[in-house]
């Protein structure tokens, strides 16, 4: 059965379905996000409120959290990601870290998945990096323009579709995609 996935943020959206090669089913509901340090708790409440708010379909219900952990913050921004954008952009998350000298970062994703009946797995996709010293590039969305994978000199932003051959959000709805299809 084709899954749902539930997100109010359009370019989750085409990135997922960029690397799962696939249309997924869509709805925004009114979706319930608690506040919390750890993605995987908040992802599994999103799950949850979201199954919910579709009135528990027969379908797996997919959702994910996604945020920029700074290592010199002891894991803030992280699933406050969100937040921090909105009040003070990337430039105010580089000011997080203009007296710092360890600009190591993490990017993560967590996939959730609600089956009817069941209880909700969840799926981790981590890529280690580093914070630039100022934004950089056009493309891609949120704080892409401040995190430079392990491996690469480019932004996320300078990297366009490349992003997605080994983001944090493949790593996580790869390994999300073929626990789907091993259940059929
Ligand atoms: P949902 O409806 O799926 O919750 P959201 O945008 O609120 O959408 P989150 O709560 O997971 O998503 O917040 C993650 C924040 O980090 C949000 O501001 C995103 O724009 C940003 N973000 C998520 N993935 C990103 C990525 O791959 N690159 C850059 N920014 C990203």
């Amino acid at each position: 059965m084709d899954p749902i996935f539930v997100t109010s943020n359009p370019d989750k959206r085409r990135e997922v379905e960029d690397i799962l090669g696939m249309k997924l089913l869509s709805a925004s509901p009114e979706v319930h996000e608690i506040q919390h340090l750890d993605f995987a708790e908040v992802a599994r409440a999103k799950a949850a409120s979201a199954r919910d708010a579709l009135g528990d379909p027969p379908e797996p219900v997919i959702v994910e959290d996604s945020g920029i952990v700074f290592r010199a913050w002891n894991g803030l921004p992280g699933a406050f990601s969100r937040w921090f954008l909105e009040a003070v952009g990337v430039e105010g998350m580089l000011g997080m870290l203009s007296g710092e000298r360890d600009r190591r970062a993490l990017a993560v994703c967590v996939v959730a998945v609600s089956m009817r009946g069941e209880g909700i797995k969840t799926f981790r996709g981590e890529v280690q990096g580093e914070v630039a010293t100022a934004p950089r590039g056009a493309g891609g969305f949120g704080w892409d323009p401040i995190f430079v994978p392990e491996g690469s000199s480019l932004t996320y932003a300078e990297m366009g579709e490349v992003k997605h051959e080994d983001s944090h959000r493949a790593r996580a709805f790869r390994e999300a995609g073929r626990w789907l299809a091993r259940r059929g």
